[in-house]
């Protein structure tokens, strides 16, 4: 099973999202637009992992998680990846008011590898990806555009779950469905 470690987020921080989008579209016309609902702030992807992986690396996230302090998230600035001027990933920028983001995705990373997987290579850029360029070449407008579009006001938000998701690749985009929802803190 295909899956990863995701913060959700709230409805009006989806529906500025689309916005965003929809002011991008004119300027992009090679790019995969990421579905509304699966609009999500990655934590950890953990790719191919069998059951006993997941039991053992939920149920030890799920005992740290109670331990953490459930952060306060406010969306922030268009970027892209590997760069604005080459735009192949572009993503809406997330901050951490308060709390600590960074801590909830070392707990992942501790939990993933005390359930046997290896070790995450790349550092954590925490980031809402809107959508992935086909065909990357630059793209003056759209770079420009990037650089221009605002992001409607939204208010700042609690992370107060880590969801396991399961995605199914096919033929119209991934397909997340969520297997687990691990509370942050004590409630
Ligand atoms: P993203 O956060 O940039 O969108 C499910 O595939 C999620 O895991 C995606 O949102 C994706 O990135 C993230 N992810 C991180 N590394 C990945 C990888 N090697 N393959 C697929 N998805 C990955």
């Amino acid at each position: 099973m295909r899956t990863f470690l995701a913060i959700d987020l709230p409805d009006p921080v989806r529906a500025a999202l689309v916005q965003v989008q929809d002011a991008l579209k004119p300027e992009a016309n090679a790019v995969s637009w990421t579905r509304r609902e699966n609009l999500h702030l990655t934590l950890r992807f953990l790719g191919n992992v069998d059951v006993p992986m997941h039991v053992a690396l939920t149920a030890t996230l799920e005992d740290t998680l109670r331990e953490a302090q459930p952060p306060l998230l406010t969306v922030a600035g268009l970027g892209a990846f590997p760069s604005m001027a080459r735009p192949r990933v572009l993503y809406a920028g997330i901050t951490c008011l308060s709390g600590a983001l960074d801590s909830l995705q070392r707990l992942a990373e501790n939990a993933a590898q005390h359930a046997g997987l290896p070790p995450e290579a790349s550092p954590f850029h925490p980031h809402l990806t809107l959508g992935r360029v086909r065909y990357h070449a630059r793209n003056k407008a759209l770079t420009h555009a990037l650089h221009h579009t605002a992001i409607p006001p939204t208010d700042a938000f609690v992370a107060d779950a880590v969801s396991l998701y399961e995605s199914v690749l096919g033929p119209a985009g991934p397909v997340y469905t969520r297997r687990k929802r691990l509370r942050i803190g004590c409630w």
